[in-house]
């Protein structure tokens, strides 16, 4: 590959480094001030999403920065590419194609010289006859009463994805299906997963891309046994109440699920990108086959909108450079995104195996360690909850976090003033963020001067809004891609790989060896550090005491 030079060494780069010094004096009081116009300016629009970025510590010639910043990177090319189907995760040799998961039907997209979409369709097509025949009750569990309830069994984006879409979706749901999620190793998740439900009317899917993930396996033997125990021990049953999503056929078999009840995907996928493949399969069980479609679709309108619009109107661009602008010019460490939408109560915590497992790297494509900040930790909670707990750090804390509001023009449930009064909430949030009190105005509300620096809100604080007419699986869909090429965009400029996750595997490692170590009857000779040593010996202890 050609050899690319650091980010930081790139003429945008210097340029918006010098050019953030000025942001010391400049208030975004005095950017309102002097350009009326700055609330319709920095806005843009795609996918059904209106994005209004006017909040932000920018200027017309940050913006312009900005997008050189994202040329000079060869975003537009690096997008190509992925969009082609190339090879751009260089440490596992392989394309990145959770595009071709949306496409349309008549899309060709080659991997290897092979239009991988006809597959994608087929796997949808295949689920959508599952999930009618399931959601119909024509799908029998082994004494024959239909299934009502579904357990997803998978961890990290075999379980994200899967939960928050049936918690984003759940008013399209099925009401008359229970859906739960299985992921820790922790046994209580499993047990409290199936409390109250009946083997007889329960199907797991078994979630799991590589079929070895000691989670999901571990969870996976669980459930056999419990399920056998329920319906009296014929192994027969396994088959009616357990199906795979994998791609890894050889092992789903030796589990015992039928291979013509597994769902496949291919190593293109990567996990937390992987919501829309049959990954998906109990969001779609829960909101049946059309839902799962129109999210699709919703997918694909983003990913059109990123591929073809210009940067300057280009939403998950503009996202990702803003996110940049903090981290690498302001030294922002997090962002805070914050839905107004209750149904969206799992979205920060999905957002953060996405963005922080797709840009916590440190060092560059070419293996060099890098000298800036790289992903920034992104976290948050559902307004207007978090206003009564964290919010007071943002508005008057030491440090800058950029915050992400989304919101909704209608509620899926109306209900009297809620709604405006939610909305109000946000409204009132991001303009208290930019604006602030000033000291001035503390007094003349009859402050004591005692107390007047305790009630001064700074502002300048930035925040972006997200809106949309209301919570659709398009709009998932369309809100799910417009992170997904916000982190893209991101990781192209900081020439780093967001496609692997070396990062989770010496964890991985050290715990096979360290299971054995806490169930030996004999005492194990230990052989890590003397901390990690006492632990084990502690544990060994407790677990023999009562
Ligand atoms: C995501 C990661 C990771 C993965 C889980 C589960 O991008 O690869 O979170 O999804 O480790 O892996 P399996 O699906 O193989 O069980």
């Amino acid at each position: 590959m050609n050899k690319i030079k650091p980010a930081n060494q790139r003429v945008a780069w210097k340029a918006l480094a010098a050019h953030s010094k000025q942001f010391n004096k400049l208030h975004l009081r005095k950017l309102f001030a002097d350009d009326p116009k700055r609330g319709d300016r920095f806005t843009a629009e795609g996918a059904g999403l209106f994005l209004d970025y006017s909040k932000n510590r920018l200027t017309e010639k940050t913006l312009k920065l900005l997008l050189q910043l994202a040329r000079e990177s060869d975003l537009r090319a690096r997008m190509d590419a992925m969009f082609s189907g190339e090879k751009i995760n260089l440490t596992e040799n392989r394309a990145v194609l959770h595009v071709a998961l949306r496409a349309p039907g008549d899309a060709t997209i080659l991997v290897d010289g092979k239009n991988v979409v006809p597959e994608v369709q087929a796997v949808l097509d295949k689920m959508s006859a599952f999930s009618n025949r399931v959601r119909a009750g024509e799908w029998r569990g082994h004494s024959g009463k239909p299934i009502l309830n579904v357990i997803n069994i998978g961890i990290g984006g075999s379980d994200l994805g899967p939960v928050m879409a049936y918690e984003a979706l759940r008013h399209y749901s099925n009401r008359g299906m229970t859906f739960r999620f299985v992921s820790n190793v922790d046994g209580i998740d499993f047990v409290e997963a199936v409390h109250g439900l009946d083997p007889a009317e329960t199907l797991f899917i078994v979630s799991s891309k590589t079929f070895t993930t000691l989670e999901t396996m571990t969870n996976a033997e669980t459930a056999r046994s419990w399920l056998l125990n329920g319906l009296g021990g014929d192994k027969t049953a396994v088959a009616k109440h357990f199906v795979a999503v994998s791609t890894n056929a050889e092992k789903v078999s030796a589990f015992g699920i039928d291979t013509a009840n597994m769902f496949g995907f291919w190593d293109w996928v990567g996990g937390r990108y992987s919501m829309d493949s049959a990954i998906g399969l109990s969001t779609m069980l829960a909101i049946g086959p059309d839902h799962f479609r129109a999210m699709l679709h919703g997918f694909h309108q983003m990913d059109e909108h990123f591929r073809t619009a210009p940067f300057e109107k280009n939403l998950p661009v503009l996202m990702g450079l803003l996110a940049l602008w903090y981290t690498d010019f302001f030294d922002a460490q997090t962002i805070a995104v914050l839905p107004y939408e209750q149904y969206l109560k799992r979205f920060p915590a999905y957002l953060q195996q996405l963005t922080m497992e797709s840009n916590g790297k440190s060092v560059t494509l070419e293996g060099r360690r890098v000298n800036y900040d790289t992903g920034p930790i992104f976290w948050g909670e559902p307004g207007t909850n978090g206003q009564h707990s964290f919010y007071q750090l943002i508005h008057q804390g030491t440090r800058l976090i950029p915050c992400d509001f989304i919101a909704f023009g209608h509620a899926l449930t109306p209900l009297g003033r809620h709604h405006d009064m939610l909305l109000a909430n946000v409204f009132a949030q991001a303009e208290a963020l930019a604006f602030g009190k000033t000291p001035d105005q503390v007094k003349a509300e009859g402050t004591p001067d005692w107390l007047v620096p305790h009630r001064v809100f700074e502002g300048n604080r930035p925040s972006n809004t997200i809106l949309a007419q209301r919570l659709t699986p398009e709009i998932l869909g369309a809100l799910v891609a417009l992170y997904e090429h916000s982190v893209f965009t991101q990781g192209i400029i900081w020439n780093i790989n967001s496609f692997d996750q070396w990062g989770v595997e010496l964890g991985k490692a050290l715990a096979q060896r360290i299971i054995p170590e806490l169930e030996s009857d004999a005492e194990p000779k230990l052989k890590h550090d003397t901390s990690t040593n006492n632990l084990i010996r502690r544990y060994r202890k407790m677990k023999k005491s009562k």
